[in-house]
């Protein structure tokens, strides 16, 4: 949980632009979180999230003053690719990088409703399947969702993910869930105002991998 905390999403001010920077810097500490996992089998999802942060974090670095906020890097996509966006560069990246951070966003926030399998509550089927069912499944093709059933088994205990979270100390389960309940008032929020730029600028694209 400490990992969680050392790394809180800005507070967005009034006007709800997400600013580039603080962004990036507050992502690239996401794909950690897949080492808590324990098997090797996540690594590729791991892959997946650097390699969009890194392409994102490389249209950034080259005009920073330009791309100050995620939507002003948007809209210069927009405007240099014609045709081709938004299946464009960072545009794209953002496109799926929204999409694994609303399933971690679902998945957590199911777990600090408790939402659990009432038979087997250590285990954490029940809200990774609705993180993946609401962001995620409608984009996947048939053999990746069958990826996904695969991947589930695989998943650790509740028990043994918090404390992961936590750095490996043994802390309550409450103490634990009251800190991500924390985390994700500002991670959430940017992950709505990023949802509503690829609304407003009709950014999002539905084709399935
Ligand atoms: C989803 C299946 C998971 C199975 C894992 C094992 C098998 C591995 C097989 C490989 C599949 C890996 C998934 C990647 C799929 C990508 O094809 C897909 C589309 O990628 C995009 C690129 O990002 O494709 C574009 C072109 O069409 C571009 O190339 C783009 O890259 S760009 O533009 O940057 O160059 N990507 C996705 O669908 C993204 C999401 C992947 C899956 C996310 C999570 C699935 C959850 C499964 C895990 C189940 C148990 C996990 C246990 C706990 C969950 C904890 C979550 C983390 C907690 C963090 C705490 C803060």
């Amino acid at each position: 949980m400490a990992l969680l905390m050392e790394h809180q999403f800005r507070q967005l001010s009034a006007d709800r632009q997400v600013e580039t920077r603080p962004f990036l810097d507050a992502v690239s500490y996401l794909p950690l979180f897949f080492d808590c996992l324990g098997p090797t089998i996540f690594a590729p999802i791991k892959v997946d999230l650097i390699g969009n942060i890194t392409k994102i974090k490389a249209v950034y670095d080259t005009n920073p003053g330009r791309y100050k906020t995620l939507q002003q890097l948007l809209e210069a996509e927009k405007e240099m690719c014609g045709s081709e966006w938004p299946r464009v560069g960072a545009t794209l990246a953002l496109m799926w990088l929204k999409r694994s951070l609303k399933f971690i966003q679902i998945f957590l926030q199911s777990l600090v409703d408790g939402e659990k399998d009432q038979s087997n509550p250590n285990l954490m089927r029940v809200n990774i399947t609705k993180g993946y069912d609401v962001a995620l499944k409608r984009y996947h093709g048939w053999f990746v969702q069958q990826l996904f059933k695969a991947a589930l088994y695989a998943a650790p205990y509740k028990s043994d993910f918090l404390k992961a979270l936590s750095k490996g100390r043994d802390v309550k389960e409450e103490e634990c869930l009251e800190k991500i309940r924390k985390f994700l008032i500002n991670f959430s929020a940017n992950i709505d105002a990023v949802y509503d730029i690829y609304s407003r600028m009709n950014a999002d694209l539905d084709y399935k991998v």
